[in-house]
């Protein structure tokens, strides 16, 4: 059963998040029919890629499928993690990546959006960094995406609280381009699309690639990564960790105890 709908049109790819059972979550799956379609566009020389649920959705995506979180206490957010991949793949692509947004937008999924090179939203859009309610260690590389979308202050509050945050507040804070009733969505993208395919794709793409090289250009010494793995990998060990989880699927709050 396919996960996500792809369709072309006037230059225009579109990729559809759609497990409704599962309200989107990334699972690996989908992730694996994500990186076939971004794979496909680019081999089809698409200069503008949205990604989107179906009109109307009450949840953009649930982010990261909690039923794939390790239980062996092992890091899932690796270099190859479907979603790592998936959201590598969105920074490199050689045109426009925009998501369009409607509905819940949680945890991991906050990434993936925040990786497009834009977010047009429908007021409708929430966005909530889930990690510190699961009490999943959430990885560094993870964290310096998300300082290429927000000021730090606004981030660690959503991280610290994590709390689902507005579309209109979204906007104050410069994480998403532009919010407009549902019913006027597609008339953002097309206005948006438009301008972007009537400039020069080779502009557009070396444009993307200056910016990606220059932000991923923050110095990480070994030393600190490491050592930041070490406390994460001692997060993966914890009863909170095992407690986060055991919440999720319990349908309740978790009971952290700190250790
Ligand atoms: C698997 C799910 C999920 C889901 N995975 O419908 O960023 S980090 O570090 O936190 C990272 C680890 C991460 O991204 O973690 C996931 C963070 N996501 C969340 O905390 C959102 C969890 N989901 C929800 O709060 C609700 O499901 C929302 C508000 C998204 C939708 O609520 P709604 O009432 O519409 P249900 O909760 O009834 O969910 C419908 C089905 O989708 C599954 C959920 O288990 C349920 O399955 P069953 O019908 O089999 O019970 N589902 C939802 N989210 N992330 N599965």
């Amino acid at each position: 059963m396919a996960r996500i709908e792809t369709s072309l049109e006037n230059d225009i790819g579109t990729i559809v998040l759609n497990d409704p059972a599962k309200r989107n979550a990334l699972s690996a799956a989908l992730i694996s029919e994500l990186l076939a379609a971004l794979l496909s566009f680019e081999e089809q020389h698409v200069r503008v890629v949205v990604l989107r649920a179906p009109a109307g959705a009450t949840t953009w995506s649930a982010g990261h499928d909690v039923h794939e979180l390790p239980t062996n206490g092992r890091d899932p957010m690796t270099y190859n993690d479907p979603l790592r991949r998936a959201i590598r793949q969105i920074q490199e692509y050689p045109g426009a990546v925009i998501a369009l947004v409607e509905g819940g937008v949680w945890g991991g999924a906050c990434e993936l959006a925040m990786a497009c090179d834009m977010i047009l939203a429908a007021d409708t859009a929430t966005f909530a960094l889930t990690p510190a309610r699961l009490g999943v260690p959430y990885d560094i590389v993870g964290a310096m995406n998300l300082m290429q979308s927000v000021s730090l202050p606004v981030i660690k509050e959503m991280l610290f609280r994590a709390h689902s945050m507005s579309a209109a507040e979204a906007r104050e804070h410069g994480i998403v381009n532009r919010v407009v009733p549902p019913e006027a969505l597609e008339a953002a993208l097309s206005e948006v699309a438009g301008d972007i395919l009537r400039n020069s794709p080779l502009v557009v793409a070396l444009l993307k690639q200056e910016f990606d090289a220059i932000s991923g250009a923050r110095p990480l010494g070994a030393g600190t990564f490491e050592r930041i793995q070490m406390i994460r990998r001692r997060i993966y060990d914890s009863e909170d960790y095992r407690e986060g989880i055991r919440a999720f699927f319990d349908k309740r709050e978790p009971k952290f105890v700190g250790r």
